[in-house]
């Protein structure tokens, strides 16, 4: 199984975390570097500076004694030129130049005094020894300006030499020596400066840090907001990635839910139901190969994507074939209780086309899944495309449904229930649709099941309500339904809006019935009483709607305070071909007849179906074949059609 990150997303960590590296390197290195870099260019600034000076001296030196053949003779005989030199040279001192004196080189290759700038001056021709004769001579005879080391002395740090030439032969060297202050005075000058960048460089290290560290733990948060604590993998929350990411159309989708799960918490306690939860992943994660996802969907509900190399359907088949095997024959081995037995049901989407959004594929196979369950569990149900015909007509997701339904685009129709002639209307079912911005009626199973369980839900109720008491408010005499679930029954919301319209619309209420879907599956009966009681009370009579499918009996006929029911069109429809099952239909409108309960047939499609209902003692008629559902409900009259 790939359970670390996707790697577009690793691949931008990395990317981040490198590009931080080497930005902070880059930084790190500009900050040294110029601390030292800093040193040299105020050096070198210096330096000029005194070159600058030095060559002016040079200069007037060469220009004032041109003339003169023999210096050292020269200034032997001329004290008082000798001062004016050694006063221009002073000119050049200061306290981080020791020492400024003019050389000449003899014909022995020994230097000598011609003047000194210098505290304690050398006389003329006074013999001069540098520490490294030889390099101070090239220098002298090469003319070229060059700065050497000086080792001679601890005070003294550098010595420029700037030979004077003229003529093209050196007619004296000007020595400049740098006291080892001037080194002190610029490393003084550039601390503020050192100081600053060493700073930055903290900074930069200490943000560093502090963007590795928030980069780790937004790695870590965002790790375990997409992981589930319980079974250790993910959650629904890796969906919100996975819509970006994952080409869904090369995975086939498994969506598998647990059968009767709610029985093991309540036989073997709640901590037995999560091991089964973590045996259960146990089990998915041995079916699963390197590109397969697991995400824990809902409680004992999982999303398996399985990478298909193909478009091989039987593979998808096969995979869910060797789920439900497993889950069959690999019991939870429990120590206090052994073996217990865990089922799945599945609803499979193969491959699900490129043109179809994450979440129609999930609620496709959500559907399938159902219809798994519907079958008896322990089954897989599958979606296909072709079969649904969703590759071309792509479902409304649940943001389009509300936007229509906020939108006032609720539409509602009525289709008359006819007496048991097929004569006269007696009253009309009110039906909801739909409809979008291109005017299309949208039946009510492309929208219902998203938005099942919602406030968008609740909120369309009312608006059928009010729209049906509207429509039938000045309709004297005739009667009409709407739909309700028994959820909707159960919601407060639902409940005040009910209470409200008695109250507001007496009269319309007396004449409008609930037929109620889903009532099978609620097993508190009392509450179902009550409920049913309380409508009744408010002058609302009550149908139950698709008696005869089921788990509904006649118990419930009895024990209900029902007006009606609607026979469910299975029995209608075996009734055509199966005699036993035409019998049974017959007992049951005679066991209403004798009860007093109205039953109404639905399904009435064609003439054929009509002319085996004529046998049946129902009241009501409904279907196609008698009338189809209206925009607006006429007054009652005859139908002349037939
Ligand atoms: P069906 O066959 O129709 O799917 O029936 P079911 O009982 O499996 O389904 P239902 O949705 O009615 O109940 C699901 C149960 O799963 C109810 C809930 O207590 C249980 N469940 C959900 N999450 C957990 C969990 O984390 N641990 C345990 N032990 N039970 C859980
Ligand atoms: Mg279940
Ligand atoms: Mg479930």
């Amino acid at each position: 199984m790939y359970i670390g990150l996707r790697p577009l997303l690793k691949f931008s960590l990395y990317l981040i975390f490198l590009l931080v590296l080497a930005g902070s390197i880059w930084l790190v290195s500009i900050v040294s570097g110029s601390s030292t870099g800093l040193e040299k260019a105020l050096i070198t600034t210096i330096e000029s500076m005194l070159v600058q000076r030095a060559e002016n001296f040079a200069q007037q030196f060469r220009n004032e004694y041109r003339t003169v053949k023999d210096l050292p003779e020269y200034f032997l005989h001329h004290p008082k030129a000798q001062k004016i030199c050694n006063e221009k040279l002073e000119l050049m001192r200061d306290r981080d130049i020791r020492f400024v004196y003019l050389l000449w080189l003899d014909s022995q290759g020994k230097f000598r005094f011609l003047c000194d700038g210098s505290e304690s001056k050398g006389r003329v021709m006074q013999k001069f020894d540098p520490d490294d004769p030889d390099l101070w001579r090239k220098i002298y005879r090469s003319g070229i300006a060059t700065i050497v080391d000086q080792t001679q002395f601890n005070e003294l740090w550098k010595s420029m030499l700037i030979p004077i030439r003229d003529g093209g032969t050196t007619r004296a060297m000007l020595v400049i020596d740098y006291s080892t202050d001037f080194l002190e005075n610029l490393k003084r000058l550039s601390a503020p400066i050192q100081k600053t960048l060493r700073t930055i460089l903290y900074i930069t290290a200490i943000l560093v840090v502090f963007i590795i560290v928030q980069l780790i733990l937004l790695y870590v948060i965002r790790n375990k907001s997409v992981r589930d604590s319980l079974t250790e993998i993910y959650n629904r929350n890796i969906l919100t990635q996975l819509r970006f990411t994952l080409p869904l159309h090369h995975y086939h989708l498994l969506m598998i839910d647990l059968d009767h799960f709610k029985r093991i918490n309540d036989t073997y306690g709640h901590d037995v139901g999560d091991q089964a939860l973590r045996h259960s992943v146990h089990l998915l994660k041995s079916l699963m190969k390197k590109k397969d996802f697991l995400i824990r969907y809902g409680g004992e509900e999982f999303l398996l994507l399985s990478h298909c190399k193909g478009k091989d359907p039987t593979e998808g088949r096969r995979l869910a074939a060797k789920v439900l095997e497993s889950f069959r024959h690999t019991p939870l081995e429990h120590p206090t209780y052994g073996k217990i037995y865990l089922k799945a049901s599945i609803g499979l989407f193969l491959c699900p086309p490129r043109n179809l959004s994450f979440n129609t594929v999930l609620k496709e196979a959500d559907l399938a899944l159902y219809r798994a369950k519907k079958a008896g569990r322990d089954c897989f149900m599958e979606v296909s495309a072709e079969k649904n015909n969703i590759a071309q007509k792509e479902s409304l997701d649940f943001t389009q449904i509300k936007r229509l339904i906020e939108q006032d685009c609720i539409r509602c129709v009525y289709q008359p229930i006819y007496d048991h002639r097929g004569i006269d209307i007696v009253k009309y079912e009110t039906l909801v649709r739909l409809v979008d911005e291109k005017g299309t009626m949208i039946p009510p199973k492309d929208f219902l099941p998203v938005i099942w369980h919602t406030n968008t839900y609740v909120r369309m109720t009312r608006i059928v309500l009010e729209k049906a008491i509207r429509a039938f408010r000045n309709r004297k005499g005739v009667h009409f339904t709407v739909n309700l679930t028994l959820q909707d029954l159960l919601d407060e919301q639902i409940i005040s809006e009910l209470e409200e319209l008695a109250t507001r619309e007496r009269e319309t209420v007396s004449r409008m019935g609930i037929e109620i879907l889903e009532y099978h599956h609620f097993e508190n009966i009392e509450r179902l009483r009550e409920t049913l009681n309380w409508l009744k009370r408010l002058g609302i009579s009550i149908i139950l709607d698709d008696f005869g499918s089921g788990h509904a009996n006649f118990f419930i006929l009895q024990y209900l305070p029902v007006d009606e029911f609607k026979i469910d069109r299975r029995m209608i429809l075996e009734a055509m071909t199966n005699q036993k099952a035409k019998k049974l239909l017959i007992s049951l409108a005679q066991y209403a007849r004798d009860t007093g309960l109205k039953t109404t047939a639905e399904y009435i499609s064609d003439e054929r179906i009509f002319a085996m209902i004529q046998q049946i003692p129902v009241d009501y008629l409904q279907g196609f074949y008698l009338g189809e559902p209206l925009s607006e409900p006429e007054e009652s009259k005859k139908t002349e059609n037939r």
